[in-house]
């Protein structure tokens, strides 16, 4: 228990490389849908807010991209968030499937976090998957605790919680208890429908893929207007996400007003169009405006 005024709030950065289990987590943590999970890697394309508000506490808890390699202009900004969220949080959470271990290809992450003067949790996620073992963390790293959680099963999400605590400075309440985000509702809708994309979508066509929400109405009493442009960066792309008759876009669609309909609580209208946008994802001020930061 904390003293009387001395209220703990700081900022929890989740990295880690992508399909970690990140924007699983994050939605256990506040137990609240707030990131589209997919089976994909290189789901997440934004840092993402998420409050959690206790009586002695607050926990701004901020989902990342993932780490991971490619050399367009999007796959640079995606890392850049990582690293900014790195630099300006309290404490950063390493997660790290263990399904998959400690690779190699963590080395550029641990670089960058010894870098950082934080204190660094290293988390093993997923062990509903893998026997009982303990993970094998590399000797350079001296992190300030570990542990393993299941976003899945919920093992270990308490335990999480109340190690972070300590390591939050003290501070105020910065947002209000019913807060859970800072962003609009619009940009929750327009990564619904780029989760359902995700997983209905082959290989290639998710990664060309954007969501940009033309209008979202809410005049009406009982029924949210949304349209939205899917963009996509060739004809054949938009062909595929058409599909023969339209028959694709169609169950898009349909999929996608379920999921929003259960976020938003309300009956919507749904209206998707593909459009073809050549280099959207190689334009920086495109991919902001998209939401993408
Ligand atoms: N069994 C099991 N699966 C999990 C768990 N956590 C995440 N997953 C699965 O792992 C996959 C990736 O999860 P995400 O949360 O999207 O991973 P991420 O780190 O946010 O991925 P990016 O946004 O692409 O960087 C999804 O299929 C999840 O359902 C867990 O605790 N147990
Ligand atoms: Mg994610």
């Amino acid at each position: 228990m904390n003293e009387i005024g001395s209220y703990r709030s700081g900022v929890v950065a989740i990295i880690g490389r992508a399909n970690a289990g990140k924007s699983t987590l994050i939605n256990r943590l506040l137990g609240e849908k707030i990131a589209i999970v997919t089976s994909k890697p290189q789901t997440t394309r934004s840092r993402i807010l998420g409050v959690l508000t206790r009586e002695e506490v607050q926990f701004l808890f901020v989902d990342t991209p993932g780490f991971h390699e490619g050399q367009k202009a999007l796959n640079r900004a995606l890392v850049q968030l990582a690293e900014e969220a790195i630099k300006d949080c309290d404490v950063a959470l390493l997660l790290v499937d263990s399904t998959k271990g400690f690779s190699a290809s963590y080395r550029d992450i641990v670089f960058k976090l010894q870098e950082n003067t934080k204190p660094v949790v290293a988390v093993a996620t997923k062990i509903d998957l893998v026997p009982k073992t303990e993970m094998h963390w590399p000797e350079e790293l001296s992190f300030s605790a570990r542990c393993s959680v299941s976003a899945k099963t919920n093992f270990g999400i308490d335990a999480l919680l109340q190690l972070l605590e300590g390591f939050l400075p003290e501070g105020p309440r910065y947002y209000s208890p019913d807060q859970l985000s800072d962003r609009p509702l619009r940009f929750f809708v327009s990564e619904l429908i780029r989760e359902v994309a995700f997983e209905m979508l082959g290989d290639e066509v998710p990664y060309d893929l954007a969501v940009d929400i033309r209008d979202f109405d809410e005049s009406q009493e009982d029924l949210i207007s949304i349209n939205a442009d899917l963009l996509v960066e060739t004809a054949s792309q938009k062909k595929i996400v058409i599909g023969k008759g339209g028959r694709l876009i169609k169950e898009l669609g349909i999929r996608s007003r379920h999921k929003i309909e259960r976020f938003l609580g309300s009956k919507i209208y749904l209206g998707l169009f593909v459009k073809h946008e050549a280099r959207w994802s190689k334009k920086p001020g495109r991919i902001k405006a998209l939401g993408y930061n």
